[in-house]
């Protein structure tokens, strides 16, 4: 089967302001130096790569109220909703490159708006060990990161939730989490009340991928928006040890093309955001070229004879 894909802009947002661990600021670098950019360019697809957006350094400041960096995280995800917006405007396929996970309010209050405006579906696949669904008063590390689901659900401080002008940007019931293994005891009770649907590890080792991802993209139609945010931890630290909140029991490689070719094969990919890159923890640059290679599965490259 092969597919053509809407052309793609590559949007580089070298911070780790949301992190507790630095280095995401590296992350774009490492998935260019990966062949990310040639690699999609090898499947034909009409690939620009726009550089880098710009932001604040990372001040390496403890928390404050709850929040650490609050301003700088706002800063730089004010410059991604932007650069997205345009991308999205002009009729191209965002890939953001982070940095940190913070950054999916940015680039996903841009998807939610696009949708807003042009009537269509938004579902968001949320591939993470982690749920990101904390608030300030139960951040165990007052890092973003561990709050953008929670934000763009409208729950967070006024300066992300209102980050796109419209709160909520997005529904609970919009977002498929996958992967997950790590959610703090409070953050816990927080997502079971808001009703998020999580494809845990252990549902992942009982009915298989292949069903986890069935269910992940039932409903998904002609009219659906489809948004990937994946953070590198969802795998395996053993396959993926270049980030920062490594847990272990994570998805392996196979478990990982599969889901990179079945929402390929849905056909609906609108956006990406690829985050949590962290060189400096890397072996080689083994992670950026792992998530380069499931990316090209992302976008329809097939290991047996489907293409
Ligand atoms: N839940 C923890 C750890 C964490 C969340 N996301 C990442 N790490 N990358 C926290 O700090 O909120
Ligand atoms: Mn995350
Ligand atoms: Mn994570």
């Amino acid at each position: 089967m092969s597919r053509s894909h809407p052309p793609v802009s590559i949007i580089g947002a070298p911070t780790d302001v949301g992190a507790g661990t630095r280095g995401t600021r590296m992350g774009p670098e490492a998935l260019r130096v990966a062949g990310l950019v040639e690699a999609l360019a090898a499947r034909g697809i009409d690939v620009v790569d726009r550089g880098n957006v710009e932001g604040p350094r990372n001040p390496w400041q403890p928390p404050v109220d709850g929040y650490r960096h609050l301003d700088e995280v706002v800063a730089w995800n004010r410059a991604v909703l932007e650069a997205s917006t345009r991308e999205l405007d002009a009729g191209r396929m965002p890939i953001m490159l982070g940095g940190d996970h913070c950054l999916a309010v940015g680039s996903i209050a841009a998807v939610a708006a696009h949708c807003r405006k042009r009537g269509k579906k938004l579902r968001i696949l949320w591939l993470d060990a982690h749920t990101d669904f904390n608030t300030s008063d139960i951040t165990p590390s007052g890092n973003v990161h561990g709050m953008p689901v929670a934000c763009l659900c409208g729950i967070g401080p006024d300066a992300l939730t209102s980050l796109g002008g419209h709160v909520p940007e997005i529904e609970p019931a919009q977002v498929r989490q996958i992967g997950i293994r790590s959610v703090d005891q409070e953050e816990k009770r927080l997502v079971k009340q808001h009703g998020l649907d999580i494809y845990d590890m252990r549902y992942i080792d009982e009915v298989g991928m292949k069903q986890v991802m069935e269910e992940a993209l039932a409903g998904v139609d002609a009219d659906t928006h489809l948004h990937v945010s994946f953070d590198v931890d969802m795998l395996d630290p053993s396959i993926a040890p270049g980030t920062g909140t490594k847990v272990p029991g994570g998805v392996n490689y196979r478990e990982g093309q599969l889901i990179m070719e079945m929402i390929a094969d849905s056909g609906r990919m609108g956006s990406l955001d690829i985050v949590e890159v962290n060189p400096i923890l890397d072996a080689g640059n083994a992670t950026a070229e792992l998530a380069v290679d499931l990316v090209e599965s992302l976008f329809g490259k097939s290991t047996l004879m489907r293409d």
